[in-house]
């Protein structure tokens, strides 16, 4: 009988941290509290059925999106489980115009935060998953003060850490700094995230696609040609696909992760950069599907080489097993040859 290591998020962590002498365990505390905002998140998800927590605050958000409950209290719980910890110099959330800077009260530390605090958010009264999604960078801004726009507006491929938690049948997080992807499913009998995948792959091609085909008239050409193909029937190159797409980002891309698959937010002739944002859902999700062996392109570049502009940016995303999306990349390609000519 094999030995089944019972590992906790926060032993996988210290062990991690074993492996870089130089470490402070500044990073490590860090994640600990993230997972601690997650475990209070998941109550709530949980429960929203049970209490007067769905619905509609009435208010709108910075993008003017109704902001249902359930939003906020996530973005409130990650600020106030994230601000005092002295590990953070600045943070940034979906759910605030502006970077988020640290009470005075508090010590400034060397680490950034962006997130998005309740990613597909529009699926809550559904009970479908949604998840959280954050990106951590060190902060490039002199270290006497508090930490600046710039901290914010780095590469996706500066980042030292990102991850997601996902609430679905089961509350799951999923992160990587740098040294493969692990997930750790949270055990309610004992509030303990266990580690349940350990150095996660994702296959390098796969028979599943994930993009919102009601969109289908406003696509670029090559895209449109890319989604028929996909759709032909040939064997030996297990078409036809298969076509997923929950409408919840961290869903999507947590099922493609574990069994492979394309999930793809274009731009389109109404939405010239697509509509996911860079800096706390698309960089840190490419990160991720990087380091699992995958891929993430804006349909030409890869995700994390793109130059950050603003804080809320959109950019189109192609993510997931890393042969299909350079086929659609190839399509997009071609079609912008052949339409130039
Ligand atoms: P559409 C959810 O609102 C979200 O931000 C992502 O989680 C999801 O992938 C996308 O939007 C769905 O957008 O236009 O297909 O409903």
């Amino acid at each position: 009988m094999p030995q089944i290591k019972f590992l906790t998020l926060a032993r996988h962590i210290i062990e991690e941290e074993r492996k870089y002498p130089e470490a402070t365990g500044e990073l490590s505390n860090l994640l600990h509290d993230l997972s601690l905002a997650a475990k209070v998140i998941s109550l709530e998800v949980n429960k929203a059925g049970l209490v007067d927590i769905i619905g509609f605050t009435g208010d709108n958000n910075v993008h003017g999106e109704q902001v249902k409950k359930l939003d906020m209290f996530a973005h409130d719980m990650m600020v106030r489980a994230m601000d005092h910890g002295g590990h953070l110099c600045v943070m940034a959330s979906e759910e605030e115009e502006d970077v988020i800077h640290i009470p005075s009260e508090f010590n400034i530390g060397k680490y950034v935060l962006l997130f998005d605090p309740l990613d597909g958010s529009s699926n809550i009264d559904a009970n479908v998953s949604i998840g959280t999604i954050f990106s951590i960078y060190r902060r490039v801004s002199p270290e006497d003060g508090a930490g600046t726009m710039e901290d914010c507006l780095q590469f996706g491929h500066e980042q030292v850490a990102a991850g997601y938690v996902i609430y679905g049948s089961s509350t799951m997080l999923v992160y990587t700094a740098g040294s493969g992807v692990h997930g750790f499913t949270l055990d309610p009998a004992f509030g303990e995230f266990v580690r349940s995948h350990k150095n996660i792959t994702t296959p390098k091609k796969s028979k599943i696609y994930s993009i919102n085909e009601g969109n289908y008239l406003y696509w670029h050409p090559g895209l449109k040609k890319y989604i028929k193909y996909l759709q032909e029937e040939d064997k030996e190159s297990g078409r036809p696909y298969t076509s997923r797409y929950i409408g919840s980002m961290v869903a999507d891309i947590h099922r493609n992760l574990l069994y492979g698959g394309i999930f793809m937010y274009p731009a389109d002739s109404r939405n010239p950069n697509g509509k996911l944002r860079l800096m706390y859902e698309c960089n840190p999700m490419a990160f991720i599907i990087e380091q699992a062996g995958g891929k993430a392109s804006d349909g030409k570049n890869r995700i994390l080489d793109i130059q950050p502009e603003k804080l809320h940016q959109r950019v189109p995303v192609y993510i997931g097993s890393e042969e299909d999306v350079k086929m659609v990349e190839s399509f997009l390609a071609k079609e912008e040859v052949e339409s130039a000519k």
